[in-house]
């Protein structure tokens, strides 16, 4: 019986996504559809489906593993779909079939792992410029998996990372610290399995929606605009260097972001003081040891640490451990609140008319197939007040310089979810109608629900709306969803009574809150923002200007 390997399809634009739950053990027999893993990001989780029905031959991740598209999951014996006999599938029940030509070079891969030795070169790095070599990675004998990092470059303008196209053993270095490499100079021999190489040689045209990862690196390291790309991001980021900021590469500087660790606090043992990954690691060792003060003692930035309380002495406890989402969100809200000098402006808006309308809509919404909420129309009036007040509508660049207008209007909606909070994002809410604002988050949040949205339904957001409206509350100060500037927390509308010039008036109060990040947003800027909102759903004919 022959065999294929099941891989990581397309992640929808995450890099890299952790293996938080392996539903199928070797000798299962599954159906097409069948869920093989759950994968989690730092913004989503997702299941990946089987793409056919079979008996699973090999299980070929396991739990907390970290992968990426086209990495292989599990080795598969498919089931007999021309007969869909499943009993087929044990190979040792029945004679052997004989494998398609094609599926032939995958099983002597997976099976036989046959060794294959190739060089590395320097891949287009942007420039025809000798660049110096400051870091070597990897050391003789070391197993390295595709995309670990091998060297780091430096020119005098910038700082790159040498990617590994394949997964292998390093066989022998022929660059060390100091040299100066080109782009084609041999930087070592890598070992390689036969999967590597193999699929290389027989398999020039791989499946586009599951791309074989050594082919897709390779094509990524020979694509001259990416990487160029990638050069170009990595030299604004050093750019910053001589004034004084950190001076770290981009997976050091990757790897302290998802830890929301401030790398000014690290101390570089590199050349020239530059931050290497052993530096943050022995940094967090030496805080969880109490080494090195969490809050410095004058000066500083940290923060006085909250003294350890052991509740149990007041009462029976019980200690669950938290989610990889819930730990996200509370980094991220960390990270949110320490970094943005948020302001929070406070308006009540009358929408008795919007809700007139909104009920009247009710039967046509229903023959359309939605359930209009006044969300949509909240959606619909921040887009409108994004484009003409800008500035909540951008981000503070990196480089500490500039800022960041972006021509599109992504608005995130927060969504509670049994396992914590989840901001999908609904995109160009500006070119939308009601109807499809209010189809596509019920959609959304339906699928948060669900974990089944992918990691690109959770990016790109430029301002984000939190709607505790149908929970209650008279307001609250949300915080910002860092890099956007601005959020909007809507409460429960309430029935206050309004002097409208003759009489006092029972009214629907809509009370909302705005947040925003007071080095880009100033209070007029807000204020202008909030007047217009105010407006546009008070008065739901003004959306149409
Ligand atoms: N005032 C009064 N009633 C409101 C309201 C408001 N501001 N907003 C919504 N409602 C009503 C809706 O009209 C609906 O009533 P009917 O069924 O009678 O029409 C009801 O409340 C339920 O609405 P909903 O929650 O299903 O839909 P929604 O479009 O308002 O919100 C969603 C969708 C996904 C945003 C929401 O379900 C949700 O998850 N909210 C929580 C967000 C959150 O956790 N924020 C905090 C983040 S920071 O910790």
């Amino acid at each position: 019986m022959s065999t294929e390997i099941i891989k990581v399809p397309e992640l929808g634009g995450a890099d890299e996504v952790e293996v938080i739950e392996v539903c199928v053990t070797a000798g299962d027999v599954i159906e097409k559809e069948d869920s093989i893993v759950v994968l989690e990001s730092d913004k989503a989780s997702m299941e990946v489906p089987a793409p056919k029905g079979g008996k699973v031959a090999a299980v070929l991740v396991s739990e907390g593993d970290t992968i990426k598209e086209g990495d292989q999951l599990i080795e598969l014996e498919p089931a007999d779909e021309s007969g869909g006999e499943k009993g087929e599938a044990p190979a040792e029940k029945n004679e052997p079939a004989p494998a398609p030509e094609a599926e032939q070079p995958e099983k002597t891969a997976a099976q036989a792992g046959k060794a294959k030795t190739e060089s590395v070169t320097i891949p287009d790095i942007g420039t025809d410029e000798a660049v110096d070599v400051i870091e070597v990675c990897v050391a003789e004998g070391d197993s390295v998996a595709e995309g670990d990092s091998l060297l780091v470059l430096e020119s005098d303008k910038a700082s790159m990372e040498v990617p590994a196209p394949f997964s292998g053993t390093v066989k022998a270095l022929t660059v060390k610290e100091g040299d100066s490499v080109k782009q084609g100079d041999t930087i070592m021999d890598m070992e390689t399995t036969a999967a590597a190489g193999e699929k290389q040689d027989s398999e020039p045209a791989p499946e586009p929606e599951m791309p074989t990862p050594a082919a897709d690196a390779r094509q990524k390291l020979s694509e001259p605009k990416e990487v160029s790309d990638h050069y170009r991001q990595v030299t604004n980021m050093t750019a910053s260097r001589p004034t004084g900021d950190v001076y770290a590469g981009p997976a050091v500087r990757k790897m302290a972001r998802e830890i929301g660790l401030d790398l000014a606090r690290v101390p570089g043992s590199g050349p020239k003081g530059r931050i290497q990954k052993d530096d943050v690691k022995r940094f967090i060792k030496d805080s969880l040891d109490n080494k090195r003060p969490v809050a410095p003692a004058a000066g500083g930035a940290g923060i006085p640490a909250v003294p350890d309380v052991d509740f149990s002495q007041f009462g029976d406890v019980d200690i669950e451990p938290m989610s990889k989402l819930h730990k996200i969100t509370a980094a991220n809200m960390h990270r949110s609140w320490l970094n943005v000098p948020h302001v929070t402006g406070f308006d009540e808006i009358d929408i008795t008319d919007l809700e007139a309308f909104r009920k009247e809509l009710k039967a046509e919404a229903e023959k359309a197939g939605v359930k209009v909420t006044p969300l949509p129309f909240i959606l619909k009036a921040c887009a409108i007040a994004l484009k003409a007040n800008p500035k909540l509508n951008a981000s503070l660049h990196s480089d500490g310089e500039s800022v960041v207008y972006k021509q599109y209007v992504h608005i995130g909606i927060a969504v509670d979810t049994p396992v914590g909070l989840m901001v999908p994002v609904v995109r160009d809410v500006d070119k939308k109608t009601i109807f499809e604002l209010a189809e596509e988050t019920a959609e959304l949040a339906q699928k948060a629900k669900e974990r089944k949205l992918k990691p690109m339904e959770m990016q790109g957001g430029t301002f984000t709306v939190s709607s505790l409206g149908a929970m209650g509350g008279t307001g609250f100060t949300p915080i910002i969803n860092t890099p956007e500037v601005a959020i909007l927390g809507v409460s429960k509308l309430d029935i206050k009574p309004r002097w409208n010039g003759e009489a006092f008036a029972p009214r629907k109060m809509l009370p909302v809150a705005l947040s925003y990040d007071h080095r880009m947003v100033n209070g007029a800027d807000a204020g202008r923002f909030m007047v217009q909102l105010n407006g546009l759903l008070s008065d739901i004919r003004r959306m149409a200007l």
